[in-house]
């Protein structure tokens, strides 16, 4: 059996919520076709959050890893093109904030996602779902993990395809914001299926 990774984030800033986390914690273990989903957590911390996240694709090998984060605000899903080798913005939990900072010195400038991105966007708005493609993951934790990600899987070539995905606020975190909208966990949790669905789909090793 194939192992798919789903990272999802710890509350951060403002958010006193993270809807990534129900989800990763909710599919942690579902079997996916001939895939099992490992669902794990990830620190938003610049220090510990990388190697957190190497680890896990150490230790489980997955042949597709997917990373989820919260964009609160927006109001669609919406797979990430590109991430930035590039850490610049607000501070982490841990109060650490980077200006213009590279993730890696001698890393590449950028790398495009290798999920399926535009199959995803056109299944989850087929299914009523509304999605698009985002050609900026920010300079923050998540754009972070997608370049650690794909940087791990242009070295080793056992990650078939790593990517990112943001997600809406769920409607918990819109009632305690009071200013953003914000989608069912229901429905959150049942996009990021489907789209999960579709990375499954478009593997080489999915039969
Ligand atoms: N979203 C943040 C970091 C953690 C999360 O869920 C981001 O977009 O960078």
């Amino acid at each position: 059996m194939q192992k798919l990774l789903l990272t999802g984030f710890e509350p951060f800033l403002s958010n006193p919520i993270n809807p990534t986390m129900a989800i990763v914690e909710a599919l942690n273990g579902k079997k996916m076709g001939n895939y099992e989903v490992i669902g794990r957590v990830l620190s938003v911390d610049f220090t510990r959050a990388p190697q957190q996240f190497l680890t896990l694709v150490e230790e489980i090998q997955p042949t597709i890893i997917i990373s989820l984060g919260l964009a609160a605000g927006n109001t669609r899903i919406m797979p990430e093109r590109v991430a930035i080798n590039i850490r610049d913005g607000e501070k982490d939990n841990r109060g650490i904030a980077y200006v213009d900072a590279p993730i890696r010195e001698d890393g590449d400038a950028a790398y495009f996602s290798t999920l399926p991105i535009r199959n995803i966007v056109n299944r989850l708005t087929e299914a009523g779902y509304p999605a698009a493609i985002s050609n900026s993951a920010g300079t923050y934790l998540c754009n972070n993990i997608m370049y650690e990600g794909l940087h791990y899987a242009k070295k080793y070539c056992t990650v078939d395809a790593a990517g990112f995905i943001h997600i809406p606020a769920s409607f918990e975190l819109a009632i305690q914001n009071g200013r953003i909208a914000g989608w069912s966990q229901v429905d959150l949790q049942a996009a990021i299926e489907l789209a999960i669905i579709e990375c499954i789909a478009n593997d080489k090793k999915s039969s």
